[in-house]
C-alpha cells in the first residue's frame, strides 16, 4: 500500500480526495516480477470494494488459488477466480500482475500479448468539480493547450447544466462529455434532457450504479448518447445493457470488470455490435495506467480514454519514464517487454505504508 498525494484534489459527486492509497500487487515467479494494481478506493463510494476488502479477499481467497498450483494462461486464472462472487477489483489486481508476468515469459509487450494494434492511443482528461467556474475554465484551457482530445466534466446536482452551458459557449467545437457518477434519478429526466442542447459526446452514468432498466428509459428520452461505467461489471451486464439499449457507449475499466479476460470479452462484444468503447481510469499510478494503455491499444477503443499524463495526477509516479501525452493528444503504446515502463522499486519502498508477503503453503 503506497500513499501518493494528488497534485490537486479530485472532486466528484461522491466527494473530494487529495491522495490515493495505491494498492500494488507484485507476483514473483521464475525470477520475474509481474506488477498489478488494485484500483479500489479507501471508501466504498464508487464501488462497494475498498482497499481493505480487497486486501482481505486477496489474502484469504484469491492468492491461495493463484499460488497453490502452476498456472499457464489467463483463462486458467479467470476460471479459478470465477467461483468467488464479486470483488472484481481484487481479482483484477492479481490478473494484471499475472499478465505482466506472462508478457515477460513470452518476451512480448502487454499490448501485443492481448492483440492490441494501435501504436498510439487517443486520450482525454476527466476534470473534477471545481470551487468556481473560472477555475474550471482555467483547467480546461490548460488541458486543451496540452493537446488532450476530449474534456470530461464531473457533474452533480447544482454543478451541471449551467456549467456545461458556459463551457460550450467558450468552446463550441471541442469533444465534451459529462460524468455524473450516479448522482441523478429518473425523476430528473426533464433536467437531464436540457443537456441535449450542448452536443455532448456522451453522458456517463447518470443513474444508479446497479441499474440498466432506468437508463434504458432515460436513453429513450434523450438525443445524447448515454455511456455506462459503474453499471457494467462484466460481460453479462454489458450484453444486457446493449440488449435493453440502456447506453450507446461503454467505458471499460479492467478493475471494475474483474480483469483482462472480462475486459477483452466486453471489447469483443461491443466490436461485434458496433458499440464504441473507451478506457476509463481510476486515478491509477503508472502501473495501473500502463495496463490501461495496453488495453486501449485494441482496435475497438475508438474514443479517447481517461488516460492522462503522470503529471496530471502525481508529483512523481511509480514508473519511469512517466506517462506523457504528446501535443496531438495521444499516448505512445510501449513495445518493450511487459509493462513497457520500469517500476521504480526504490521510490515504492520509500512510500510504502503496509506490505504483506504471501507464499505457497
Ligand atoms: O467515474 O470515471 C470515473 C476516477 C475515480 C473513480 C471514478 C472515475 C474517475 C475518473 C478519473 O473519472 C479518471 C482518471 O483520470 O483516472
Ligand atoms: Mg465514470
Amino acid at each position: 500500500m503506497v500513499r501518493l498525494p494528488l497534485v490537486e484534489p479530485f472532486e466528484t459527486s461522491f466527494g473530494k480526495i487529495d491522495s490515493r492509497l495505491i494498492f500494488l500487487v507484485c507476483l514473483n515467479a521464475g525470477g520475474l516480477k509481474g506488477w498489478g494494481e488494485v484500483v479500489a478506493s479507501e471508501q466504498p463510494l464508487y464501488s462497494y470494494e475498498t482497499v481493505g476488502t480487497a486486501f482481505h479477499v486477496i489474502k484469504d481467497f484469491l492468492a491461495p488459488v493463484v499460488l497453490d498450483e502452476p498456472l499457464t494462461d489467463l483463462a486458467g486464472l479467470a476460471k479459478r477466480f470465477s467461483r468467488f462472487r464479486g470483488h472484481n477489483m481484487a481479482k483484477a489486481g492479481l490478473e494484471l500482475a499475472f499478465m505482466d508476468l506472462l508478457a515477460q515469459v513470452n518476451k512480448t509487450s502487454l499490448a501485443a500479448l492481448i492483440g492490441g494494434e494501435r501504436k498510439h492511443v487517443a486520450v482525454g482528461v476527466s476534470l473534477g468539480i471545481q470551487p468556481t467556474l473560472s477555475q474550471l475554465m482555467r483547467r480546461i484551457d490548460k488541458y486543451l493547450d496540452l493537446g488532450y482530445q476530449r474534456i470530461k466534466l464531473k457533474i452533480k446536482p447544482g454543478w451541471d447544466n449551467h456549467v456545461v452551458f458556459e463551457v460550450r459557449r467558450l468552446h463550441p467545437n471541442i469533444l465534451l462529455s459529462v460524468d455524473a457518477n450516479s448522482a441523478y434519478t429518473l425523476a430528473d429526466v426533464d433536467h437531464l434532457r436540457k443537456l441535449d442542447d450542448f452536443d455532448l459526446l456522451m453522458i456517463e452514468q447518470p443513474l444508479q450504479s446497479d441499474d440498466i432498466v432506468d437508463h434504458a428509459e432515460l436513453q429513450k428520452q434523450l438525443k445524447t448518447s448515454l455511456c455506462l461505467d459503474e453499471s457494467i461489471t462484466g460481460q453479462r451486464q454489458a450484453t444486457a445493457a446493449l440488449d435493453l439499449e440502456s447506453c450507446r457507449i461503454i467505458n471499460i475499466k479492467i478493475g471494475r470488470v474483474g480483469g483482462y479476460s472480462e475486459a477483452l470479452a466486453i471489447h469483443d462484444l461491443c466490436a461485434t455490435r458496433s458499440i464504441p468503447v473507451w478506457c476509463g481510469g481510476m486515478l491509477e499510478s503508472g502501473i495501473g495506467r500502463a495496463h490501461n494503455i495496453a488495453l486501449a491499444s485494441l482496435h475497438g477503443f475508438t474514443l479517447p480514454g481517461d488516460i492522462s499524463a503522470s503529471s496530471r495526477y502525481f508529483e512523481r509516479d511509480l514508473i519511469s519514464p512517466e506517462v506523457t501525452v504528446a501535443s496531438d493528444g495521444t499516448v505512445t503504446v510501449p513495445d518493450a517487454i511487459g509493462l513497457g515502463f520500469e517500476v521504480d522499486i526504490a521510490f515504492i519502498e520509500r512510500q510504502t505504508e503496509t506490505r504483506v508477503y504471501l507464499s505457497r503453503k
